[in-house]
């Protein structure tokens, strides 16, 4: 239809590598609030929470990851790092007992910002299958 449509043509026109508000985040042009930073990762919280703990965890320097789906191998460092900060905003959040890291890849997915980024969600029971 034609909204899909429009999603994927704005997808197509976001995953081209232009600049997104993540980089505007890890500048720190405009506020979050950062959960968690170290030199390659940082986390804040997400502006349109899903539950009572929702971080999104990103690359600092993104080098062609606007979604996995761009991953190669030369990927796998910040891939990792990625996921054992996720981990470290897990405990630092109190929700190690249950908490889901999602990543929504292309417009399919309801990917918005062409900047990787891990969900983390917890806080709350967390349903299965997700929508
Ligand atoms: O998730 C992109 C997520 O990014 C979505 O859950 C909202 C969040 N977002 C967008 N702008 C901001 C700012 N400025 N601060 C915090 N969080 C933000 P996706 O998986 O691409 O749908």
């Amino acid at each position: 239809n034609d909204e899909e449509a429009s999603a994927k043509a704005a997808a197509a026109i976001a995953d081209s590598g232009a600049p997104t508000i993540f980089d505007k985040i890890i500048a720190k042009e405009i506020p979050s609030t950062i959960v968690y930073e170290d030199e390659k990762v940082l986390a804040f919280r997400d502006i349109n929470p899903q539950a009572p703990v929702h971080v999104l965890v990103i690359p600092k320097l993104r080098d062609g990851l606007t979604s996995l789906g761009k991953a190669e191998s030369r990927h796998g460092e910040i891939l990792g790092n990625l996921l054992y900060a996720a981990k470290l905003v897990a405990e630092k959040e109190g929700i190690l007992d249950g908490f889901r890291v999602v990543i929504n890849n292309g417009p399919t997915a309801c990917q918005s910002v062409y900047h990787l980024h891990l969900h983390v969600l917890g806080g709350r029971e967390m349903k299965w299958p997700p929508g």
